[in-house]
């Protein structure tokens, strides 16, 4: 028996149900590891939610968060992101913030393909963290991967 415990947390407010998915990905990944779920309704709750689950045991957490288009979501995601990076540096334990920009792009269909590929892209991430360490990403270090859109590719 594994004694890995993943943190998932995600919101009401989302348009996906980023929150499975992540569960998904993840117990695919990592079959023996354990997940906890936490559901709050905005990003803005997001980093309490977080600071519990590490608290409570989890290993690592991912949040699944979604940003409105106006200049008032915005302030929200700035507030959030800066709470989640406090949760982090608090912890030490590594809290990968999935986050949808609804005005990322105007076609509902290609907002839902960026948040599945997202949310299953930075699960797989967080799994090689919390399971393989601190060198398990540098064999793609440089390689210019992005999550929802394709890659961008490596330069040199
Ligand atoms: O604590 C209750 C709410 O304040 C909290 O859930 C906020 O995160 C809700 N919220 C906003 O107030 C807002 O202006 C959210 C957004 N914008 C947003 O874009 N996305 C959210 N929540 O998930
Ligand atoms: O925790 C997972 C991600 O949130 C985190 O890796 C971010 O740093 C990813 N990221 C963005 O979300 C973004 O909007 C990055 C950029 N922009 C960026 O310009 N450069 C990055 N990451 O290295
Ligand atoms: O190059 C196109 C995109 O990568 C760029 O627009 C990013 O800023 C989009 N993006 C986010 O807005 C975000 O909140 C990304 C992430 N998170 C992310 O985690 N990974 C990305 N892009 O590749």
């Amino acid at each position: 028996m594994t004694d890995r415990i993943y943190g998932v947390a995600d919101t009401t407010f989302s348009r996906v149900n980023m929150g499975e998915i992540a569960v998904k990905t993840i117990t695919k990944e990592d079959p023996e590891g354990k997940i906890i779920r936490y559901t709050v309704p905005g990003i803005k709750d997001l980093p309490v939610a977080a600071k519990k689950l590490i608290e409570e045991g989890c290993d690592g957490v991912i949040t699944l968060g979604w940003v409105g288009k106006t200049q008032l979501d915005k302030y929200s995601y700035l507030a959030a992101s800066i709470g989640l990076i406090t949760v982090q540096l608090m912890t030490s334990t590594h809290v990968i913030d999935v986050t949808i920009h609804e005005d990322e792009t105007e076609d509902e269909e290609r907002l839902r393909d960026i948040a599945i590929d997202r949310a299953k892209k930075h699960s797989i991430n967080l799994v090689k963290l919390v399971r393989d360490g601190r060198s398990a990403l540098t064999g793609l270090a440089g390689k210019g991967l992005r999550q929802g859109y394709e890659n961008a590719g490596q330069l040199d």
